[in-house]
């Protein structure tokens, strides 16, 4: 898929107040030092780096009500949804530069809207080692980013659920997660309870990654509008230790290579978020370098040599 002429925006949302951790807020200038616009441009793409988005400190406070800091994660998100927003109604494929997962809440909505406003359908891809479908109720740490995709199904505070002002922003339904290898108890049974289909690794383990994207990807069509969620940490942490939720177990470099190659061969991919990546928990900034990579063949960089 040749998408030159293609223009995206770079928009670098600066924070970690969703994390368990501080560091995934240097996210979007380790993404930059890397190279992410130099080499989106030598696949002939338009890229305007918008700079990156402000908005409170990280106060670093215990969760209340089972929500850490959500006062300052709806008002990050608030903005991260008018970012993306206005990119997509100009025309643009918005990437945003996270900063920790919870700002899916925010760019995802703008998506839905914007594909409410089109008459387009929606399809998120969920890049991940983890399902983020907890709630207050059943969360056992309060952080946010464990939550963006129970939020965006209309399971959250109205501070975040509301942000896009429909409830809820998405169906489960249009949701495909891939990765998946760390669930709580209680969100393993409100995935279920609420049928997201999850391409988990024992699923790549048995059937591979080439059949589980076969089916991820398989009811997209022309008027399907195709959002991945890029959380970093969806990596093997032998290749990518730069994030701040390491799991064991991901997929390989190769696997990861052909999900990102085979994403790009649909030509629907309208929007993207790169999150969790956290340079104070990085080697020379090798998993912006690595995250780079794979987002180039998103962009159409392939390791075919037929043809
Ligand atoms: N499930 C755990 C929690 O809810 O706190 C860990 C979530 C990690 C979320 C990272 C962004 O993917
Ligand atoms: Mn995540
Ligand atoms: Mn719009
Ligand atoms: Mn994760």
């Amino acid at each position: 898929i040749d998408m030159s002429g293609r223009e995206v925006a770079l928009i670098g949302v600066p924070t970690d107040v969703g994390a368990s951790d501080r560091g995934a807020s240097m996210g979007p200038e380790a993404l930059r030092v890397a190279g992410l616009r130099e080499r989106l441009q030598a696949h002939g793409l338009v890229v305007h780096d918008r700079g990156n988005l402000s908005g409170p400190a990280n106060p670093w406070l215990p969760p209340v009500d089972g929500y850490r800091h959500l006062a300052e994660v709806a008002e990050w998100n608030r903005k991260a949804h008018e970012a993306v927003h206005a990119e997509l109604t100009a025309g643009r494929l918005p990437i945003m530069l996270g900063g920790d997962h919870c700002l899916g809440i925010g760019s995802i909505s703008a998506v839905a809207r914007h594909c409410r406003e089109t008459g387009r359908k929606l399809r998120v891809l969920w890049l991940d080692a983890h399902a983020d479908f907890n709630t207050s109720a059943i969360t056992p740490t309060g952080n946010i980013h464990g939550m963006p995709v129970a939020c965006l199904c209309g399971f959250g505070p109205p501070e975040l659920t509301g942000i896009g002002g429909q409830v809820p922003a998405i169906s489960p339904k249009w949701i495909r997660q891939i990765g998946i290898r760390s669930v709580d108890a209680g969100e393993k049974r409100f995935v279920h309870q609420n049928e997201l289909e999850v391409f988990d690794m024992r699923y790549i383990d048995e059937m591979g990654m080439r059949h589980a994207m076969e089916l991820a990807l398989a009811t997209l069509d022309e008027r399907t509008h195709l959002h991945v969620s890029f959380d970093v940490d969806f990596l093997d942490p032998d290749i990518a230790p730069g994030v701040g939720t390491t799991v064991p177990g991901g997929p390989t470099y190769r696997e990861a290579q052909l999900c990102m190659e085979m994403i790009a061969d649909t030509g629907r991919l309208g929007s993207l978020d790169i999150v969790e990546l956290n340079p104070a928990c990085d080697v020379r900034n090798r998993t912006a370098v690595l995250a780079v990579d794979l987002v180039e063949s998103l962009f159409g960089k392939s390791t075919l040599m037929r043809r």
